[in-house]
């Protein structure tokens, strides 16, 4: 039977949650709420990576009145002491009688341990409720801990005949103000935006969230920082000048023989962390390419690239998710492809499920997951 309070008290601990979406990377969005019955004694999400978590925040809210209360949480209460000491360990001493949980926290140091503790301390604990609106909180955390790597969207702005440039390369605008509002937040919310330096020698991208084109992002934590900025270039052939090296916090994945010559080490004094990884015939070795962004506590990752980068994406099935903005104007039959993809045969097409499909300004969005 599915209990209705338990199900609205987890629905506002996960609309809590969200606050955090610009602000906690790495660590996952969480959001905690404390309630006697219906009544709400006190709230809180987690804001930034090294300060107070979700359960810490509401149970300081509701002060004494915690003791025989329950804690609604979107992720198991952590049982070990990162940057802040461990949540179930505040929740048994506050003398809550009952911890509500959506999803076990993947985390090697928690999994399963934050409810054992709490279990031990004899307080009641359910497990599951709106599990799977609270993991769409944090694919990034949670795939990163699964499997080690980020969650891959690749964003593409096309034309209805699917072109994403003119032959000239000139590409600015396709897609309208509020799309370009849209990828704002998209970036806002990612870890890193990856790029290829094909893009950079281009169009010079900044590949920055600029808070004055985010807009009103209601009661949102605000951004804590900018993405990291990577780019594969594997001969080092970014520009020391480019627009993506200003403000710093730029990686740079090279090849290991360019790692050695005299373009990597002035971009390295530039203070661009600057990477060798393997090289295949088309192109960078995605898969060590995501395996070292996962070590670097990459959780969401967006690919804002050209055809080739995306076109290997694609192809290798190496995307969670394809960000699509289509803009209603031709730009003809010698515009550029959103992604090289050379297939001969239709047994070859790639298919797709439409996760969701709206209207942005002008422009259509499409969410689409690989097949
Ligand atoms: C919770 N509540 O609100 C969050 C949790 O280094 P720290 O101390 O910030 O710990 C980060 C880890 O704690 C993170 O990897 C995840 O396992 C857990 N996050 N746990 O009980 C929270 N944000
Ligand atoms: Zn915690």
């Amino acid at each position: 039977m599915t209990d209705t309070r338990q199900v609205r008290l987890m629905a506002r601990a996960i609309q809590l949650a969200w606050r955090g979406r610009y602000s906690t990377h790495p660590n996952p969005r969480v959001g905690c709420v404390i309630a006697r019955g219906d009544d709400i004694l006190g709230e809180g999400w987690h804001e930034r990576a090294g300060e107070a978590h979700a359960e810490i925040h509401a149970l300081s809210k509701a002060g004494p009145a915690a003791r025989g209360a329950t804690a609604y949480v979107t992720l198991e209460p952590c049982s070990h002491f990162g940057r802040t000491p461990p949540c179930a360990r505040a929740l048994i001493d506050a003398g809550v009688a009952k911890v509500v949980v959506a999803t076990m926290d993947p985390n090697p140091a928690v999994s399963g341990r934050g409810l054992a503790m709490l279990r031990d301390a004899g307080i009641r604990v359910t497990e599951g409720v709106l599990a799977e609106q609270a993991r769409q909180l944090n694919p990034g955390f949670m795939k990163r801990m699964h499997c080690g790597r980020p969650y891959v969207r690749v964003k593409m702005a096309a034309s209805l005949d699917g072109r994403t440039a003119m032959a000239s390369g000139e590409s600015q605008w396709i897609t309208g103000a509020a799309a370009r509002q849209d990828v704002q937040r998209l970036r806002a919310i990612s870890d890193a935006i990856l790029t290829g330096v094909g893009t950079v020698l281009a169009d010079d991208p900044s590949l920055t969230v600029r808070r004055s084109e985010l807009g009103d992002i209601g009661d949102a934590t605000e951004p804590s920082r900018q993405p990291l900025r990577v780019i594969a270039d594997r001969d080092a052939r970014t520009p020391c000048d480019a627009k993506i090296l200003h403000g710093g916090n730029v990686r740079l994945f090279c090849s290991s023989e360019a790692l050695v010559t005299a373009p990597a080490q002035d971009l390295s004094a530039l203070g661009v962390s600057v990477a060798g990884v393997r090289w295949k015939d088309n192109g960078i070795d995605l898969g060590e390419a995501l395996d070292a962004l996962g070590e670097l506590g990459i959780n969401d990752l967006l690919v804002e690239a050209g055809p080739t980068l995306a076109g290997t994406f694609v192809h290798e099935r190496l995307l969670d998710e394809l960000w699509l903005y289509q803009a209603p104007v031709f730009l003809g039959s010698t515009g550029r492809p959103t992604a090289n993809l050379p297939l001969e045969r239709m047994a070859d097409k790639i298919q797709w499920t439409v996760k969701d499909q709206r209207q942005v300004g002008d422009d259509q969005r499409l969410i689409l997951i690989p097949r």
